[in-house]
């Protein structure tokens, strides 16, 4: 069963408070308006809820108990790179997507942002290759 819950595209890579903003909505520009989101990163797509699940909800269990991201998005064909020239903040991340959707992601932990910015890159490069 292991081989399958790996290629499930729906399971978690990682999840984790991060500072979020979007900058672009379908290629048009949007004014920044940086927020703290709960964001899960599955083999497929990155989704953003308003807030962490309780620590003993399993993401299924609270998904199931009504709530909802508030969005998310297809990682296939995503583009990754540092924020650094779109942000004064320190360790940010910028991730635009086909449809041109963008946005940065920011940690004041830079391992943390740069654990993120690996994790992202392995989904990103393994949708690459399928
Ligand atoms: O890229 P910008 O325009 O310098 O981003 C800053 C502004 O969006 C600012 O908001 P207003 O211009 O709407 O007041 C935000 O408060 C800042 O956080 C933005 O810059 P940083 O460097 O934090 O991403």
């Amino acid at each position: 069963a292991l081989p399958q819950l790996l290629d499930d595209p729906h399971v978690e890579e990682r999840s984790g408070l991060l500072n979020m903003t979007k900058i672009a909505q379908g290629g048009r520009k949007l004014r920044k308006n940086w927020g703290p989101a709960w964001v899960v990163l599955t083999g497929s797509s990155l989704v953003f809820y308003r807030e962490r699940p309780p620590q003993s909800a399993s993401l299924q269990g609270w998904a199931r108990a009504g709530s909802r991201p508030e969005s998310s998005v297809d990682l296939r064909g995503a583009a990754l790179a540092s924020g650094r020239q779109l942000s004064s903040r320190r360790n940010v991340l910028h991730i635009r997507t086909v449809p041109g959707h963008e946005f940065l992601l920011q940690s004041d932990e830079e391992t943390e942002l740069r654990d993120w910015h690996r994790a992202l890159r392995t989904v990103i490069e393994r949708l690459d290759r399928e």
